[in-house]
């Protein structure tokens, strides 16, 4: 059995032991049996027992092994489809095959309210449709003939290129026909080199994205004073279900500004006057950190990492922006907003949280939410056994900490690193040493991010790029009440019994950030946890044990 470990990061929580469950190390033994030996070597050190005292070096951002079906996606998805593709008045062309555009088309569920009078793009689908004549005589042609289409239907603040995998390939250079179509329409026209193979999953593409974004667009805007000191973007929050909404009318509440969200809910504007914000935050680190860095070192604007997920981690969230700022004022109207948003939702998520107490959730999501979703669990006494990411790296795990340590391989040499300075006339420092020293002491680390294990209890298991064949034994190993994953496991999920809540897009629901989200979520989990309709739930192989089909490893 696990020996129910205190957790000092989690003893406010309520929730800082691991539930009596059965014995991690042998769930992990049960689990790698099957492998071929090698596999078995290689998925070992992607799977930790957890311990927030001494946090344990996890295998993270590395090759899949081929055929274990995880759930990982493409360098071309998580430039496109992720970071640029919810800027709602940008025309984003995928230069490639009609495939890689139909089954990214609308998708990801990234909303969009715009201001009256701006373009949105979001719900068209833009590509060149590359045939077997470009595959062989090349596709430039065809690209600058799909921009100048673009244009001329639309006359767009700027237009995007995405490159797929053919376009590699074959050569296309389509940064020189972004220069070209620049030059002859007088628009921002700007191209990414996201072929899908690179990297090794969309994570590739995030890095692709920060930093075609920042060369391009950010800070391209004017220098603008705003009428409140109290300005930030939010980075890393694409409004998936309408959350981005939720988060600005509470920052609305409170009078903070946003300026941009990176990126949902967001014009090409909001985000070339970015460098005008006092504060980043960073939601989703994995997918924006290099964004956030990058701010800082050119425009000397700090970042610091939030979590509007949960009723208890908006509160907190909150109250660092407040504290960053150090204004009593705008102290006293956070401490407002929270007590009338919490006293608001207390009567429901006690009701819930009388329902739901006690059992336990298992979270495997991306390279953030595995992490940030464990907070709206706790909200009403659920606990999460066991958590993973995608595609995330150590740091997201481990914290920034091991940053250091971190060995660069062929495929993250593959991506470029941009050299970033000071800006010469915009960079202005927003806070003082002495300034981000009196914030540290306070317990807000300005430029900071402790990972997920940090907040995780002890004897938890942690898995990275979890495959069909672990989700599979970790259901059987654990009966969670619930399992958060997406659409490639849903399925695998539910006809165990087990309900699924894909956390990618949300199935139809959300908003789940901020308060009236949090409440959302408490009553979808209600729903799915104490629904009877699991428990009727029978695979036909176990009346008949003949149907089950097995894979021998050789
Ligand atoms: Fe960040 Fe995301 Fe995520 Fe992500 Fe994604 Fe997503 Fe995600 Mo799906 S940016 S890492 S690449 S929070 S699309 S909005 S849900 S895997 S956990």
């Amino acid at each position: 059995m696990s020996v129910p470990l205190e957790s000092p990061r989690l003893a406010s929580s309520g929730i800082a032991t691991t539930p009596a469950g059965p014995d991690p190390q042998q769930v992990v033994a049960d689990m790698l049996e099957a492998y071929p030996t090698k596999v078995g070597r290689k998925r070992t050190k992607h799977v930790r027992v957890n311990d927030p005292t001494a946090i344990p070096q996890i295998e993270a951002n590395t090759r899949t092994v081929p055929g274990i079906i995880t759930q990982r996606g493409c360098c071309y998805a998580g430039c496109k489809g992720v970071v640029l593709g919810p800027i709602v008045d940008i025309v984003h062309i995928v230069h490639g095959p009609i495939g890689c555009s139909f089954y990214a088309w609308m998708s990801r569920r990234n909303l969009a309210k715009p201001p009256e009078g701006t373009q949105n793009f979001l719900s068209y689908c833009f590509s060149t449709d590359l045939q077997e004549n470009e595959i062989i005589f090349g596709g430039e042609k065809k690209l600058r003939a799909a921009v100048k289409e673009a244009y001329d239907l639309f006359h767009p603040k700027a237009i995007a290129i995405f490159s797929t995998c053919p376009v590699g390939l074959i050569g296309d250079d389509v940064h020189a026909v972004a220069r070209e179509m620049k030059a002859e329409l007088g628009v921002n026209v700007f191209g990414f080199s996201c072929e899908g193979y690179k990297g090794v999953s969309q994570s590739a593409g995030h890095h692709i994205a920060n930093n075609g974004l920042f060369k391009n667009v950010v800070g391209s805007g004017e220098d603008k004073a705003a009428e409140t000191p109290f300005t930030i973007n939010i980075l890393g929050e694409y409004n998936i279900g309408g959350d981005a909404f939720e988060i600005e009318r509470v920052l609305d509440r409170c009078g903070i500004k946003l300026i941009a969200t990176f990126s949902g809910n967001v014009t090409y504007d909001d985000i070339a006057g970015a460098h005008n914000a006092n504060l980043n935050v960073v939601m989703c680190h994995r997918s924006i950190n290099y964004m956030a860095g990058m701010m800082e070192t050119t425009y000397g604007i700090p970042w610091i990492k939030v979590n509007f997920i949960g009723a208890e981690a908006m509160a907190k969230s909150l109250r660092k922006i407040a504290r960053y700022f150090d204004d009593a004022e705008l102290s006293a109207r956070v401490e407002a907003v929270i007590a009338d948003e919490m006293a608001a939702i207390q009567a429901t998520r006690d009701e819930i949280r009388s329902r739901c107490e006690g059992k336990v959730a298992m979270l495997y999501v991306g390279g953030s939410r595995a992490h940030h979703y464990q907070e709206l669990f706790r909200d009403i006494g659920m606990s999460t056994v066991s958590a993973g990411f995608e595609f995330a790296h150590r740091d997201d795990y481990e914290g920034r900490a091991v940053l250091e340590s971190i060995k660069v391989d062929a495929d993250s040499r593959n991506i470029e690193e941009l050299d970033v300075e000071a800006d010469p006339e915009r960079y202005r420092p927003r806070k003082t040493r002495e300034e981000l020293e009196a914030m540290r002491e306070d317990g807000v680390e300005v430029g900071e991010y402790e990972g997920m294990m940090a907040d995780m209890p002890p004897g938890t298991l942690v898995i990275d790029d979890i495959s069909h064949h672990e989700l599979q034994k970790m259901i059987e190993a654990y009966k969670p009440a619930v399992v958060c994953s997406g659409i490639k496991d849903k399925y695998v999920v539910e006809k165990m019994g087990v309900p699924c809540k894909q956390l990618h897009n949300y199935d139809y629901g959300g908003p789940y950030a901020g308060f009236k989200g949090a409440v959302n979520f408490y009553r979808e989990i209600d729903r799915m946890v104490n629904s009877a309709v699991w428990r009727l739930l029978h695979a036909p192989w176990e009346r008949h044990p003949q149907l089950r089909a097995h894979f021998v490893a050789p």
